[in-house]
C-alpha cells in the first residue's frame, strides 16, 4: 500500500512547480531535516520551494544545512502564487499551525509516519512503519532517482538520529540502518552532530532541567511517572533550547516505569497544556493521546488538552492507568 503511495507522492511532485513546505509547531530534528532535504530535492528537479514554519529552529539545529530557507509564517505570505502544499511529519493540518491559513484551496500531499495520521491530503504517503520522515524523503530520492549530496545526507541523518533516539527505539529496522550506513558515506562529522543536538544544553537550561527532575512523581507502583512544566518556571526562559526530549528521556530511564507524562502550561495561551507521553514498549500512548485528541506513534505521543494543569494531570494521569499492563 506504501509503495503505490510513494508513486502517487513521486508523480504529484513531477505535476507542480510552486511548492509551499511545511511542518509541525515546535519543529524537532526529524520535521527539520525532512523538510531541508526535500526543499533540496524540489531543487534537483527545477522546482520553486518556500518552507513556511511558525515556530522558529531550536538553536540545537543552528548548525543544519540551508537552514535560512526556512521562513517564518507571516500573513502576508498568502499574496505568494503556491501551486501545492507539503505537509511533513504531521498527523493533522492543525499541527502546521497558523501556516495552514496559507494553503486553503491548495493540492496537498501529505507525507508522514505517525500511526494516527488523519490522512488530510490529496495525497497521502502514510508509513507507520518508517522510523521517520526524513527516512521516508530518503526512499523519495531513491524513488525518484536523484542523488543525494553532502548536505542533504547530513539532513537526512539527523532527522533518521533523532526520531529512533539516536537508533534505540523499535522504530529502527535493518532499513534505518541500511539508509543511515549510505548517508555516512558522505564522511560528516557524526560525533560533532550528537554533540550539536545533545550535549549543547546552555547551562541554565540545565539548571531549569534539573530543578524540573527534582520533582518526578510517580503512581501505580512507579509504572506511570510524569512531571510539570509550569508557565512560571517558563517565563524567564528564552526558549531556545528544547528540553522536552531530555526531560523524557531521562525519566523514561527509571527502573520499572513502563510511561512518562511531561504537563507543560503553553506560554500565552492561558489553560492551555501541551502533554508529551513515551511508553517503554507495552503502553500504547498513541491511543492514549487520541482519547486526548492528539496522537502520534506506540510509544511516543502528544496532545494538547485545554483546562488547568492539575484537572488536565488528573485526567491523563487516569486515562494511562486504564491502559496499564
Ligand atoms: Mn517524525
Amino acid at each position: 500500500m506504501s509503495r503505490t503511495s510513494l508513486k502517487e507522492a513521486a508523480a504529484a511532485i513531477r505535476k507542480y512547480n510552486r511548492f509551499l513546505i511545511s511542518v509541525h509547531t515546535s519543529p524537532e530534528g526529524d520535521a527539520l531535516g525532512a523538510e531541508l532535504a526535500f526543499f533540496y530535492l524540489l531543487q534537483k528537479l527545477g522546482k520553486q520551494a518556500t518552507i513556511i514554519n511558525e515556530d522558529p529552529l531550536p538553536a540545537e539545529y543552528n548548525f543544519l544545512p540551508g537552514k535560512d530557507n526556512i521562513k517564518p509564517y507571516r500573513p502576508a505570505w498568502k499574496d505568494i502564487d503556491f501551486d501545492c502544499a507539503v505537509i511533513l511529519d504531521c498527523t493533522d493540518l492543525g499541527r502546521i499551525g497558523e501556516v495552514s491559513k496559507l494553503n486553503n484551496r491548495l493540492p496537498v500531499i501529505n507525507i508522514d509516519h505517525h500511526i494516527s495520521n488523519k490522512k488530510f491530503g490529496t495525497v497521502n504517503w502514510v508509513d507507520p512503519k518508517a522510523s521517520s520522515a526524513s527516512e521516508m524523503i530518503f526512499r523519495l530520492y531513491k524513488a525518484m532517482r536523484l542523488p543525494f549530496d553532502a548536505d542533504t545526507a547530513l539532513l537526512l541523518y539527523v532527522g533518521i538520529m533523532t526520531d529512533t533516539g539516536s537508533f534505540r527505539y523499535s522504530n529502527t529496522t535493518v532499513f534505518t540502518h541500511r539508509a543511515a550506513g549510505e548517508l555516512l558515506r558522505f564522511g560528516f562529522n557524526v560525533p560533532l552532530v550528537y554533540k550539536n543536538i545533545y550535549e549543547n544544553i546552555p547551562f541554565t537550561d540545565m539548571q531549569l532541567l534539573i530543578k524540573v527532575l527534582l520533582h518526578i512523581h510517580r503512581t501505580s507502583g512507579g509504572k506511570i511517572a510524569w512531571v510539570e512544566l509550569p508557565a512560571k518556571l517558563l517565563r524567564h526562559k528564552k526558549l531556545s533550547f528544547d528540553l522536552t526530549d531530555h526531560i523524557l528521556s531521562f525519566i523514561r530511564e527509571i527502573k520499572d516505569t513502563q510511561a512518562v507524562a511531561l504537563f507543560k502550561e503553553n506560554l500565552g495561551v492561558r489553560n492551555e497544556i501541551r502533554v508529551n507521553l513515551r511508553s517503554a514498549g507495552l503502553v500504547d500512548v498513541n491511543k492514549i493521546a487520541q482519547a486526548f485528541g492528539g496522537g502520534g506513534h506506540k510509544t511516543a505521543s502528544g496532545c494538547t488538552v485545554h483546562g488547568r494543569l492539575a484537572d488536565v494531570r488528573a485526567k491523563v494521569i487516569a486515562q494511562i492507568r486504564r491502559n496499564l499492563k
